[in-house]
């Protein structure tokens, strides 16, 4: 068994064993209530799930295993002559909630490259679909066809018991994020860059790596994709692509199927697709001002138009957080030191400065400050990558890292099919109804 597994194990029995005592004596405690607005409005604010790897707060945004961004960039390894956070460091966090030494993190670093062999079936499957396939469509569906290496689906067919599901799950984790990087370089290559691949380079770490077989050069944008890498990984339980990675898990579909669900979620424009409507969003703007360096008063013109025609502000507003998000603050924290005088960056920051109080002033927005996708395109685009589409792949790529680490704590701890109770419109006319009757009687 390897290092990382074992620990896994030794974490997981305990906690399971815990949980179960847990459960016993206090199943009755009631922690949260829910009200009609909830029912009607997306389940906002309803504790309903256990979530291991990250929670969120609405001040101060996300803690991945306790630790804040701020700290976690301070504390988790780096690879040799960058500053950046190396993901491999908070795969490593979420999954055993302990801070990787360094040999740790090489030896992960060392194992995805080992399981990173993607099998023909899954280019020559992308290969099927046209080049102008949204990228996410193509991410999904390579994702789904690496599945045919589950070791969970062989396992389940031979008759794999409940207490070894955690077991087969981990192997598939691992195999599902040693591969991604290169099924995601593939596609962006074909999509455009002619088809003109890069073959990885096995000395370097996995984000490191992606960097390189996207084929942009250069120690800055391996910093920038290990920074966004670490960034993009997870966002607690509820969110739509953590939610939908769980929901598909918790029927025992295997990770890759799982992890497909999740992306498709990822893909909405509400949700992860905000960060290439973002840069589409200003570079209309851009064009239709007529200038590259447009004034505040000029961008806060053009965000009103935006909101009167109907639109949302891409890249602000969150369900949860009540702050500008931490996760914009280290991307702003990153152009300011790697990139001097950018127009595309000068211009993220000026709308930062000026759509907070537009939206404030509609009255209804409940978070008025940017979000994680509001900064990340400007940066990609910094560097050369102008291809939008793309840019949820990425997001995608990360986001794996939490959703997966996640499920196996999922599988480990035998959570459940996961069931909640709907109900129709009528239901809800008669509950009042019979409420009001009940009233009246006193
Ligand atoms: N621009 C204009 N109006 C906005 C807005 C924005 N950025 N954010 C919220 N609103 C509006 C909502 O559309 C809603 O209007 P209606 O009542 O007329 O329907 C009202 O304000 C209340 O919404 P809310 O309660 O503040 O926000 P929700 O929890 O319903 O939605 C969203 C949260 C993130 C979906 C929302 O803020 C939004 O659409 N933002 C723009 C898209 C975006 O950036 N998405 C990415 C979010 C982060 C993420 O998941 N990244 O992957």
């Amino acid at each position: 068994m390897d290092p990382l597994k074992k620990k896994f194990k030794e974490k997981a029995f305990a906690l399971y064993t815990s949980n179960k005592a847990l459960v016993k004596e206090h199943g009755a405690t009631v922690v949260d209530q829910v009200n009609l607005k909830q029912v009607f409005g997306g389940m906002r604010g309803v504790k309903s799930m256990v979530w291991e790897t990250s929670q969120l707060d609405a001040q101060e945004g996300i803690r991945f295993r306790g630790y804040s961004i701020p700290e976690l960039k301070k504390l988790l390894p780096t690879a040799p002559g960058c500053k950046e956070p190396l993901p491999e460091g908070l795969f490593h966090l979420m999954l055993i909630g302990e801070l990787p030494t360094e040999e740790e993190v090489n030896w992960l670093s060392g194992e995805w490259q080992r399981r990173s062999n993607v099998p023909k079936h899954v280019f020559d499957a992308l290969e099927t679909l046209p080049k102008d396939a949204h990228p996410m469509t193509q991410f999904s569906m390579a994702i789904l066809a690496l599945g045919t290496e589950s070791v969970f689906n062989r396992r389940y067919a031979e008759g794999l018991g409940k207490s070894e599901y955690w077991d087969a799950t981990y192997e598939d984790t691992m195999n599902l994020i040693a591969r991604l990087p290169r099924v995601a370089s593939y596609i962006y290559r074909r999509t455009f860059k002619n088809g003109d691949h890069i073959e990885p380079d096995i000395s370097l770490d996995w984000g490191g790596n992606f960097a390189h077989m996207l084929g942009i050069e250069g120690a800055d944008f391996k910093a920038l994709m290990r920074l966004y890498l670490t960034l993009h990984a997870d966002h607690e339980g509820g969110n739509a692509s953590a939610h939908s990675t769980h929901l598909t898990g918790s029927t025992l579909s295997d990770a890759y199927k799982s992890l497909s669900s999740g992306m498709n979620a990822l893909a909405g424009p509400l949700h992860g697709l905000a960060n290439q409507e973002v840069i589409k969003w200003v570079f209309t703007m851009l064009d239709v001002l007529g200038t590259r360096t447009p004034s505040k008063a000029q961008i806060a013109e053009y965000v009103q138009k935006t909101i009167d025609g109907g639109k949302v502000i891409p890249g602000y507003g969150h369900a949860v957080l009540r702050q500008p998000d931490p996760r914009f603050t280290a991307q702003r924290a990153f152009a300011e030191e790697y990139i001097k005088n950018s127009d595309i960056i000068n211009v993220v920051w000026k709308a930062f400065d000026v759509v907070p109080p537009i939206l404030q002033g509609l009255g209804k927005v409940k978070n008025p400050w940017p979000n994680v996708d509001a900064h990340s395109g400007a940066l990609l685009v910094h560097y050369g990558m102008h291809d939008f589409s793309f840019y949820t792949v990425l997001f995608g790529v990360s986001r794996s890292l939490g959703v997966l680490a996640q499920l196996c704590w999922s599988r480990a701890l035998g959570f459940p099919l996961e069931r909640p109770k709907s109900v129709t419109s009528k239901w809800v006319q008669d509950y009042l109804a019979k409420e009001k009757e009940a009233a009246v009687k006193g």
